[in-house]
């Protein structure tokens, strides 16, 4: 469990970005992006498999990592690099055995306390979040704000830390100052296609101090 971790985690969002997330993978990959995350909310399993397995096709052959929201089953059948599971997700102890030691499972928290509970999981990346107000997600849990996401980056010691939700180009510094290892991004990144490769290059470069 010593991963490294992009400063910037982009997700791919077929409904905001109103492209499919092969298109989405193609130009984060042309603007930076080395680890991207595939979530897919609305599309029946055969149509996420079937999206999935276009944008891992375009992603492998560049060098790129993919992660698989939700579905370990997906995960496993497209040899992605990993899945990332959320509180009502499948347990992550049961997708570790499931994918094995080389799988990156990263894991949604929403609290201190989930934060916490996290570090004795078999997770190699703890999420948590939603930092700042977000439209992405359906039903989001409450803001944890700044303050308390430092309070987790001392929970949470060496192990990987991720943040999300509501992080764009006004907050983004602030965000990467607490010390956390990735700013996860989708609307600030994907809502105008024609910008994706842009701005995933922009914040990439805006961040490179923090390497
Ligand atoms: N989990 C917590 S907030 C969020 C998820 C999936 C949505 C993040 O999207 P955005 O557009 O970066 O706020
Ligand atoms: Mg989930």
């Amino acid at each position: 469990m010593n991963l490294e971790l992009p400063r910037i985690y982009p997700i791919t969002d077929a409904r905001i970005s109103g492209i499919s997330h092969a298109e989405q993978v193609e130009r984060l990959i042309a603007g930076g992006a080395s680890l991207i995350q595939l979530r897919e909310k609305y599309a029946s399993p055969r149509d996420f498999y079937e999206s999935a397995a276009e944008a891992v096709e375009i992603a492998k052959p560049r060098g790129a990592r993919i992660i698989i929201n939700d579905r370990v089953d997906i995960a496993l059948a497209l040899k992605a690099d990993g899945v990332h599971l959320g509180q009502d997700d499948m347990p992550p102890e049961m997708a570790r055995s499931i994918l094995g030691d080389s799988a990156i499972i990263g894991f949604s928290t929403h609290s201190v306390e989930q934060a916490r509970g996290a570090m004795n999981l078999p997770v190699d990346y703890i999420a948590y979040g939603p930092i700042f107000p977000t439209q992405t997600k359906e039903d989001p849990d409450e803001v944890v704000g700044l303050e308390s996401l430092c309070e987790v980056r001392d929970a949470t010691g060496d192990r990987p830390l991720v943040a999300i939700g509501g992080i764009n180009e006004n907050n983004l510094l602030s965000v990467l100052d607490t010390g956390v290892d990735s700013a996860v991004m989708i609307g600030a990144l994907v809502s105008d296609p024609a910008k994706i490769e842009g701005r995933m290059s922009e914040f990439a470069s805006l961040s490179a101090v923090y390497r």
